[in-house]
Order: structure tokens, then sequence, then C-alpha cells
């Protein structure tokens, strides 16, 4: 009995059935190929008839994460970094943002100066500086910056202040850089850093 009303069913709506059959295919079909469109064009700005369909795909398409070595095309200590109290040592500029909190760079120096290159322009939303002891301890850090730059030549102080009073700073704040430079000194003491975790995405 279902069999013959399932047969009068069918020859009665076969065009719509098929109709909608062919409508649902076609949708799909759209679908993704736009979705294919809009991620072979991942760049394209406002005047692209694409914007239309894709919206800005870089801020679609993107998230914030944490930012790791391959965010990074170097980092650097701008002051010198002593090859016997520092290099040698494995205190060097890459234990900055080695994702271990018990590795440090120290340039063997009262004076700290880390410059982190970012591939490319990045939207950044927080950074968290690991001090560690040398943020706790007057006798360390007195006086630090943490400044941003998109042409690594004008400077923009993101924050800063004297002792951190505190093995950690968490930094939540909204900005753009190609690069950041962390700036930190003592009075006497060689002082260090154990690890900046950015939280950002590429632009
Ligand atoms: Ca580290």
């Amino acid at each position: 009995m279902l069999y013959s009303f399932l047969q009068k069913f069918f020859l009665k709506y076969k065009l719509l059935i098929a109709f909608s059959s062919a409508s649902v295919f076609l949708s799909v079909f759209l679908t993704i190929s736009i979705l294919k469109l809009c991620s072979f064009f991942p760049d394209n700005g406002y005047l692209s008839p694409l914007y239309f369909m894709c919206g800005n795909s870089s801020a679609s398409q993107s998230s914030f994460r944490k930012i790791t070595k391959v965010d990074l095309t170097s980092v650097e200590s701008l002051v010198n970094e002593s090859k016997e109290f520092s290099i040698d040592k494995g205190f060097d500029a890459q234990k900055l943002i080695d994702g271990s909190l018990s590795t440090f760079a120290a340039p063997a120096s009262n004076k700290i100066d880390y410059q982190v290159n970012f591939v490319g322009n990045y939207k950044i939303k927080q950074v968290v500086i690991n001090w560690g002891d040398y943020g706790v301890n007057r006798n360390y850090i007195n006086k630090w910056s943490l400044e941003s730059s998109v042409d690594s030549t004008n400077w923009t102080v993101i924050e800063g202040g004297d002792s951190p009073q505190s093995n950690r700073t968490v930094i939540n704040k909204k900005f753009s850089a190609t690069t950041l430079r962390l700036k930190a000194e003592a009075e006497n003491d060689w002082i260090g850093v154990h690890e900046l975790d950015i939280i950002g995405m590429p632009l």
C-alpha cells in the first residue's frame, strides 16, 4: 500500500521533485564555487567585484592566535650579546619567543632591547611579558617599555613603566605592527626576560 502510494506520489509530482533536486544541487555547486573563488583571491580589496561576494576576506578568514616562529622573520638583540655570558650559555635573543617560560633571553647587560620582526603587518590584541624574577626584584628592572612600529623607524609606546613588581605584565591593547620592541633597564645588575606571548593575526 505504501509502495503504491509512493509510486503515485512520484508520478504526480515528478516535475516538482526533479526541479527541487536540481535547485539543491545548483545551490550547493554555486556556494562551493564562490567559496573557492574567495579563497583564490584572499586580498580582494574594496574595489574588487569579489568584495561584494566575499567581503573583506583577510578579516573573515583570519582569527587571533598565539604568535609563533612561523610568524616571525627574526628576533634580534639591539644590545650587544656577550658571547661568553649570553650566547654560549643559551641566553640568546631566540629564547624570547621559543614557547618556553623556563628559558630566557639575557644579553649580559643592565639593558635589554629586543626587536621582534613579523613576516608582515599583524594586528595584535594582547602581549604578555614574562619577566620571571627580573620583574619582581627592584635591583633588576626599574624601567621598561614595549613599542611598536610599522616601518621600523617611527615607534609608538604601547605600554611601559618602572619596576613591573610582578613576574609577568599583561597588556590588552589592539594595534597593528610589523615590528615590536621590548626595552628595559636596571641600575647595575644584568637583566633578562623569559618569554613574550603575543596574540595576533596577519592583516
Ligand atoms: Ca623562553
